[in-house]
């Protein structure tokens, strides 16, 4: 079947979002509400389980014992919201880089025909800024669907994301390509029977990948290659379409 789109995943697909930007912009919405509790490097690793940020503050309180207040519900939501705030704002300071041959790759698939999408747990304002601030001004109109956020109540691992995606694009998900980067997300894009291409991030390296097209270290350029973890790469050292076409053949 002849691939017609590329479904791609966020948080650390796109971009390495997560220690440097979505960490500091929760610790930021702790502090300017006053509560003591504070997210480091690892601890955020484990947190990551859960996807979406309001899911893991629950997770965060209910693990950890944490007192609960009576509006609690209320407590999540405007945390979430200056969350989402705080995390656009350093978006916008343009220190979340894309990952390497992101923009490459995008471009090329674009001047071929093949379509792009993307399928998310995090909230859509974070998707639109950083498009904007860190790929292109104009980049969200090259991807066709954009699916994030609550858009479906039942976030990643769940295939939900996926089928909302592929349903909006009118397209079968084996004529489709899903890139990946941790467990959950994998999960999701086999569990919507899309073939999947991973590249882990520093949190996710260790994770499940069984099921994946290739697990490679990222999706290199001509002058610096990946890194093959799991799969064949057909002697090739950077992930261009033809080869997303031989792992999707
Ligand atoms: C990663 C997530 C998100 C972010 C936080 O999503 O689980 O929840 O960590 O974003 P993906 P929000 O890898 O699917 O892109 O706080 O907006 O949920
Ligand atoms: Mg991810």
């Amino acid at each position: 079947m002849t691939l017609r789109a590329i479904v791609f995943d966020v948080d650390g697909t796109l971009a390495d979002t997560e220690r440097d930007g979505h960490r500091i912009a929760f610790n930021q919405a702790f502090e300017a509400h006053g509560l003591e509790w504070r997210w480091d490097v690892e601890l955020y690793g484990k947190l990551l389980a859960v996807t979406g940020g309001k899911e893991r503050i629950r997770h965060y309180v209910e693990l950890y014992g944490k007192q609960k207040p009576a509006d609690f519900d209320d407590l999540v939501a405007e945390l979430h919201r200056e969350k989402t705030r705080r995390y656009v704002e350093i978006l916008e300071g343009g220190k979340i880089p894309m990952r390497p041959g992101v923009k490459r790759l995008l471009m090329e698939a674009l001047e071929r025909g093949i379509r792009l999408a993307i399928a998310t747990t995090t909230t859509p304002e974070n998707v639109t800024a950083l498009l904007k601030c860190s790929l292109s001004p104009d980049s969200e109109k090259w991807f066709e669907v954009i699916a994030a956020g609550d858009i479906v109540p039942k976030k990643k691992p769940a295939p939900d994301i996926y089928f909302w995606a592929m349903e909006k694009l009118g397209l079968n998900p084996e004529s489709c390509i899903a890139v990946e980067d941790s467990e959950n997300g994998i999960r999701s894009s086999l569990g919507a029977g899309l073939k999947t291409l991973v590249t882990v991030s520093d949190y996710t390296r260790n994770q499940d990948f069984s099921g994946a097209a290739a697990v490679l270290s990222d999706l290199g350029e001509p002058d610096s290659p990946f890194g093959i973890l799991a799969g064949e790469s057909f002697g090739r050292h950077y992930v261009d379409v033809d080869l997303l076409e031989r792992w999707h053949a």
